[in-house]
C-alpha cells in the first residue's frame, strides 16, 4: 500500500512562511543538505506579514538594497524604498528559487505543540482553514525532531478594547486585513492609531476619500524618509557589477548602524538632532499652523516609540478635508465615534492599531518538558536566550523572538544570523536521528538568566524604557520584551559562536556533542564596509563608481543625510 509517511514526521517543523521561515528552510538545505522538513503556514501564500499587510501605501521603512536576504539579493528594486508589492514578488521568487513550494502547506494553522520527554519530539497539532483542504482533513498531528517558530513579532493584529467597537454598523478593517474590494471614493473615513502604519496609509486615502478624521492618542516623532526611483542605468549596474551593489549596501547598512545613536541612546548628541529636525521638517512642511504643529510634538525622546520616516505625513495631515482628532475616544457607536463632546459620523474606520506583540506565538499553545507552558515559562514576561531558544523548550528554536526587535535597522540582518544559529543547533539533532539515537537540547537558565540580566540593564539607558511613552516594545510593567540592546554587528557577533556549554543536553544521542563546553565558530555575514589591505583597491573603484552614480539619484537627499549623518 503506498503510504507519505512524511505527512506526518519530519525532521524540523517550521511555523510560518514569512521572511524567518523561509530563511530556517533555506539554510536547513544551505547549511544541513537537509530537506527534511515542513513548513505550516496559516496564509495562503508565502511572505508572512508582507502577505497579510496589503494596506494602500504599504511599505518597507528600510532601504530596498538592504531589505533583501545576504545570500539572494535583488538588483532590480525600483524604488529606495521597497513597496509590500515588490517584496511580495521578491519573496514568491526566492521560495520559488530554493523549492520551497514542495516543503509548504498553506493554510494551515498551527493550534499546539507539545514536547514528549520519551521520543524527544515535538508533536505539533494543526488544523485546517481553507474551505476545500477541509474536505481533505479537518486537523492532524506532526511528529518532528526540532521545532522552529518563524511567527515572528507583528503577526497578530491588536483589536483596540473601545466600548462599543462591535456596534458599527458602517465599514471596518484593521489594517493588516485591508479589504480592497471597498471603495474609498467619497467616503467619510476615520482612522484610528498613527503610528508607522497609519503614516503610510493616510497620505494614500487621503487621495480618494471625502474626508479623513485621524485619531491621535499619542504624537509620533517623524523623519525625512528621502525616496526615490532607482533608475534603469543604476539597476542594470547593481545587475552587473555585483561589487557595486554590495559596496551600496555596506553603505546603507553603515548609515542604519549610525543611526542607533540618533534614535536609541536618550539625550546623545545624535537624539537631540534627530529632534530638532523632525521639529524642522514639521515647520518646513506646516509653516501656517502652529496649533496643528503642537499636537504633533511629542513630550518623550525620539525613538521610545518607533522614529517615523515619511516624507509626507505631514502635508498630508495639514489637508482641508483631513483632521486629527486628539480627544479621548469614549465609545465606538453605530454610525461612527464619539469623543468628549461630539458624535463623529463615518462610512469607514479603519483600526491601525497595531499587532500583539508581547504573546509571542500567542494563539498557539506550547507546552514544553516538564509539562510547563508557555504562559508558565513567560509568567514574568517573554525571554529567550540570545533571542533564539527558550527554557524548558528542547529543540526548540524561535526567530524575531524576544528582545531580537530593533529600532533602527533590516530586521532581515537579525534573521539571518538567527537561523545560522538554529540550524546549528538543529545539526547534531539530525545527526542522532540518522543514527536511531535521540538528543533534547535545552538552553542553561543559569546562562539564560545571566544573558537576559545583562540585557535588561543596558536596556534601562535607552530610549526604549523611557517612562515617557508606551509603545509595543514592552509590557505593562515597563519591561522591554521586545528589542535588542545594541547594535546589529554586535548581536551578529555574539551569534556568531555558539558555545555549548550554554546548553543542557539529554538523550542516547548526547556523545554526539563531543565536547559539552566546545564552542563552535559559525561566523557571521559581514555586511558593514571593513576595508582589508587587499581589498583596498577593489573598493575605492567601486565606491568611486557607486558615489558617481548615487550622485545622479536622490538617496542622499539633503535632509536625510543631515539625519543620519
Ligand atoms: P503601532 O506602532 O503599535 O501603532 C498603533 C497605533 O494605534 C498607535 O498610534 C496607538 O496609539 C493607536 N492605538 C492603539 N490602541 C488604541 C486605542 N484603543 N485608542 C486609540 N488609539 C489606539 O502599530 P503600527 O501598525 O503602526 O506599527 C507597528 C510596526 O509595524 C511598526 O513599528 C513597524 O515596525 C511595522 P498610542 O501610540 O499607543 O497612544
Amino acid at each position: 500500500m503506498a503510504t507519505r509517511p512524511s505527512h506526518n514526521n519530519a525532521a524540523v517543523v517550521i511555523v510560518g512562511a514569512g521572511i524567518s521561515g523561509m530563511c530556517t528552510a533555506i539554510d536547513m538545505m544551505r547549511r544541513n543538505g537537509s530537506r527534511d522538513f515542513v513548513i505550516l503556514e496559516k496564509g495562503s501564500q508565502v511572505g508572512g506579514t508582507w502577505n497579510d499587510n496589503q494596506y494602500p501605501g504599504c511599505c518597507s521603512d528600510v532601504w530596498s538594497h538592504l531589505y533583501s536576504y545576504s545570500f539572494d539579493s535583488n538588483p532590480s528594486w525600483s524604488r529606495e524604498y521597497p513597496g509590500q508589492e515588490e517584496i511580495h514578488t521578491y519573496l514568491v521568487d526566492v521560495a520559488e528559487r530554493w523549492g520551497l513550494f514542495r516543503h509548504l502547506r498553506f493554510n494551515t494553522a498551527v493550534k499546539e505543540a507539545t514536547w514528549n520527554e520519551e521520543t524527544k519530539q515535538w508533536n505539533t497539532r494543526v488544523q485546517i482553514c481553507g474551505e476545500k483542504e477541509v474536505e481533505f482533513a479537518k486537523e492532524y498531528t506532526i511528529a518532528s525532531d526540532f521545532l522552529v517558530s518563524g511567527v515572528g513579532q507583528l503577526n497578530m493584529p491588536q483589536y483596540p478594547a473601545i466600548p462599543g467597537i462591535n456596534n458599527f454598523q458602517g465599514k471596518m478593517m484593521h489594517s493588516a486585513r485591508w479589504d480592497w474590494s471597498y471603495d474609498l471614493e467619497g467616503k467619510k473615513v476615520a482612522i484610528i492609531g498613527n503610528g508607522a502604519t497609519a503614516a503610510q496609509i493616510i497620505p494614500e486615502i487621503a487621495k480618494v476619500c471625502d474626508t479623513l478624521t485621524v485619531f491621535q492618542r499619542t504624537p509620533n516623532w517623524v523623519v525625512p524618509r528621502g525616496d526615490a526611483p532607482i533608475s534603469e542605468r543604476m539597476r542594470t549596474i547593481y545587475k552587473y557589477v555585483p561589487l557595486v551593489r554590495k559596496r551600496y549596501r555596506a553603505h546603507l547598512m553603515d548609515l542604519r548602524e549610525q543611526f542607533f545613536e540618533a534614535a536609541i541612546v536618550d539625550d546623545s548628541e545624535a537624539n537631540n538632532r534627530l529632534r530638532a529636525d523632525s521639529l524642522a521638517m514639521m515647520e518646513c512642511q506646516i509653516p501656517e499652523n502652529p496649533e496643528l504643529r503642537a499636537r504633533l510634538t511629542p513630550n518623550y525622546p525620539p525613538g521610545c516609540k518607533r522614529v517615523i520616516l515619511s516624507d509626507d505625513i505631514f502635508p498630508a495631515l495639514n489637508q482641508k478635508h483631513v483632521s486629527l482628532e486628539t480627544h479621548h475616544i469614549k465609545q465606538i457607536t453605530k454610525n461612527g465615534i464619539k469623543v468628549e463632546g461630539q458624535d463623529l459620523e463615518f462610512d469607514l474606520i479603519i483600526l491601525a492599531t497595531g499587532f500583539r506583540t508581547l504573546e509571542f506565538m500567542y494563539p498557539i499553545k506550547i507546552t514544553g518538558a516538564g509539562g510547563r507552558s508557555i504562559q508558565d515559562i513567560w509568567k514574568d514576561g517573554a525571554r529567550a536566550y540570545l533571542g533564539v531558544t527558550v527554557e524548558s523548550l528542547p529543540n526548540f528554536g524561535m526567530l524575531y523572538g524576544p528582545n531580537t526587535n530593533l529600532g533602527h535597522n533590516s530586521i532581515i540582518l537579525m534573521i539571518e544570523a538567527q537561523s545560522h544559529y538554529i540550524n546549528t543547533l538543529i545539526a547534531p539533532v539530525l545527526a542522532a536521528k540518522k543514527q536511531h539515537l535521540s538528543l533534547a537540547i535545552t538552553p542553561n537558565t543559569t546562562r539564560l538568566e545571566e544573558y537576559n540580566a545583562k540585557l535588561q540593564s543596558r536596556l534601562k539607558n535607552l530610549t526604549f524604557s523611557s517612562s515617557k511613552c508606551d509603545s509595543w516594545y514592552k509590557n505593562a510593567d515597563g519591561l522591554v520584551t521586545n528589542n535588542w540592546c545594541g547594535t546589529v554587528v554586535e548581536y551578529q557577533m555574539k551569534l556568531s559562536e555558539l558555545n555549548w556549554g550554554d546548553f543542557d543536553l539529554s538523550g542516547t544521542g548526547k556523545s554526539i556533542i563531543v565536547s559539552p563546553e566546545k564552542r563552535v565558530h559559525l561566523g557571521r555575514v559581514v555586511e558593514e564596509t571593513r576595508v582589508s589591505l587587499l581589498g583596498l583597491g577593489a573598493v575605492i573603484i567601486a565606491a568611486a563608481i557607486t558615489v558617481r552614480l548615487m550622485s545622479q539619484t536622490s538617496i542622499f537627499h539633503a535632509l536625510l543625510s543631515k539625519v543620519y549623518s
